[in-house]
């Protein structure tokens, strides 16, 4: 099984490696867009496009299902996406994990980019699994673009700006950019410092791999060794995995396996 995992940047690495633990084998080709990330800034149908095309240049890899691991995409280009793709190639997108969130009926916070938080989509996804009353969205400025950025000091003062803005009665926090799964332990310890409690976490990553597997009916498991991370691509660079990445866990197994 070869899947595309595809982002406007460094989201997808949490999602190739949740891939790579539900089912080892995998080959992965992993594609960004940092000429066009942060995508929140840009018109819609123009996401749209630049998600078409960022899936089709992974599509000449052979692929056999490609992952938007972008909320953002997911929200404006999985239609667009879909239509170009399916059913040879099925897509699978990306949905922040508010309907587990909501089902504890305790207050929760939405950590998301500022684009995503003001969104039609997230309100309708909060409306729908959880009382408005308790989801509090904390817009994240700046933290996906110090993420990508690979210095620890951007990222640490973005997850502080947006720990202050979280009430501190939340017992839970959704991760709503694919992003900050990678810095994950730093957002847990400023929840903490912040509320006085842990914090549990809700992300994607692992649904959407199970889903990724139901979709193209291979089972969990199978052989244990990793499957080759066959094509790295990048918008107006050079194929490579930037060495910043190295700065995150999961970035740097990643980095060993390309
Ligand atoms: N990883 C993207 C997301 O989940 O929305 C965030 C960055 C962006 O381009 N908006």
């Amino acid at each position: 099984m070869r899947v595309a995992v595809i982002d406007s940047g460094f989201g997808m690495v949490n999602y190739a490696d949740a891939l790579s633990r539900v089912r080892p084998d995998t080959e992965l080709v992993l594609a960004r867009d940092p000429d066009n990330m942060p995508y929140g800034l840009l018109e819609p149908a123009r996401i749209s496009e630049c998600v078409v095309a960022m899936a089709g240049a992974a599509a000449r890899y052979d692929v056999d299902a490609i992952i938007v691991a972008c909320n953002t995409g997911s929200m404006y280009a999985l239609e667009a996406a879909r239509a170009r793709f399916e059913p040879a190639v099925p897509v699978v997108g990306v949905v922040p994990a508010i309907r587990p969130a909501g089902s504890t009926g305790r207050p929760f916070a939405v950590w998301a980019t500022a684009a995503a938080t003001v969104s039609d989509y997230q309100t309708s996804l909060i409306d729908a699994f959880a009382d408005p009353a308790l989801a509090h969205r904390i817009p994240c400025y700046g933290l996906a673009e110090a993420i990508d950025s690979g210095d620890p000091e951007r990222v640490a003062a973005a997850i502080s700006a947006a720990a202050a803005a979280t009430p501190d009665d939340i017992e839970s926090v959704v991760l709503g950019c694919t992003h900050y799964g990678l810095v994950r332990e730093p957002i847990v310890a400023a929840l903490r410092e912040r509320t006085g409690r842990d914090v549990a976490v809700f992300d994607s990553p692992e649904p959407v791999a199970r889903q990724t597997l139901r979709r193209l009916g291979v089972e969990p498991g199978g052989p244990s060794e990793l499957g080759a991370v066959v094509a790295v691509l990048e918008s107006g660079r050079p194929g490579a995995l930037p060495a910043s990445l190295a700065a995150y866990p999961a970035g740097r197994l990643l980095l060993e396996r390309c």
